[in-house]
């Protein structure tokens, strides 16, 4: 971890590790999530099989998928002893984890957008005064820009209410071209967690994220895990 690193992380709220994990490690869990949608009859030599999964709201997809479909051991296999190091240096804290989960969504088939989509934070507001923990995210396939990446908001980690958050996102969204706004003194940017198998986000969990729109035709496979401070 450099200092450069460190620095990027406190005023982003994430770093990226291009290559954090070999393909070795990721790729058979990708395999596993293959086998299993086509066990499962939902996606099987790049197309849609299951009839059920189409009725599934775009935003109710991944649940749903995570609930069919696991991999046991997923933060043991995924989370290294450098990328715990990583995360307990960034926010400065001994961290444990909760148990891992896949993200996988099917193509959508609509056009990528920034609207209706659903921001969020995975704590209370009682936790947004220091880094109450990091959340990796893990690309387990080649993910591509508008396929479905998780999307983040760098820099709401630093607002400093709601209304803020709201009038940021509103902005980014009639703006529709640019993908940065400002709001007091805080440069908001929407990073797209796009990259190759083995890549890396690191996010402080006080920063606002959603799914987004997979508007390819791949199926997004990532995973993430949330480590707390104690
Ligand atoms: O990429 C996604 O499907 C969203 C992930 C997310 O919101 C989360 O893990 O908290």
């Amino acid at each position: 971890m450099t200092p450069e690193q460190r620095k990027e992380f406190h005023e982003k709220g994430y770093i990226y590790i291009p290559g954090a994990l070999s393909k070795s490690v990721v790729l058979p869990v990708r395999d596993h999530v293959f086998k299993e949608l086509k066990r499962l009859n939902i996606w099987s030599t790049g197309r849609t099989l299951s009839q059920k999964m189409k009725g599934v709201p775009v935003f109710q997809q991944t649940g749903k998928l995570g609930q069919l479909i696991g991999y046991r051991g997923l933060n043991d296999r995924l989370i290294s002893q450098e990328l715990y190091s990583a995360m307990c240096l960034l926010a400065d804290a001994p961290l444990h984890g909760q148990n891992g989960q896949l993200l996988i969504s099917l193509p959508h088939q609509i056009a990528w957008t920034l609207e209706g989509l659903n921001w969020h934070r995975d704590i209370s507001k009682s936790q947004m005064k220091g880094i109450p923990g990091i959340q990796a995210f893990i690309l387990l396939d080649n993910v591509a820009v508008k396929g479905g990446a998780t999307l983040a908001l760098a820099g709401s980690h630093r607002l400093q209410n709601q209304v803020q958050a709201k009038q940021g996102i509103s902005e980014l969204i009639s703006d529709g071209v640019n993908n940065s706004v400002k709001v007091g003194d805080v440069e908001l940017l929407v990073l797209e967690m796009a990259g190759h198998a083995g890549d890396v986000y690191l996010m402080d969990m006080r920063v606002l994220h959603t799914p987004s729109v997979n508007s390819t035709k791949n199926i997004r496979i990532m995973a993430t895990a949330r480590y707390f401070a104690e």
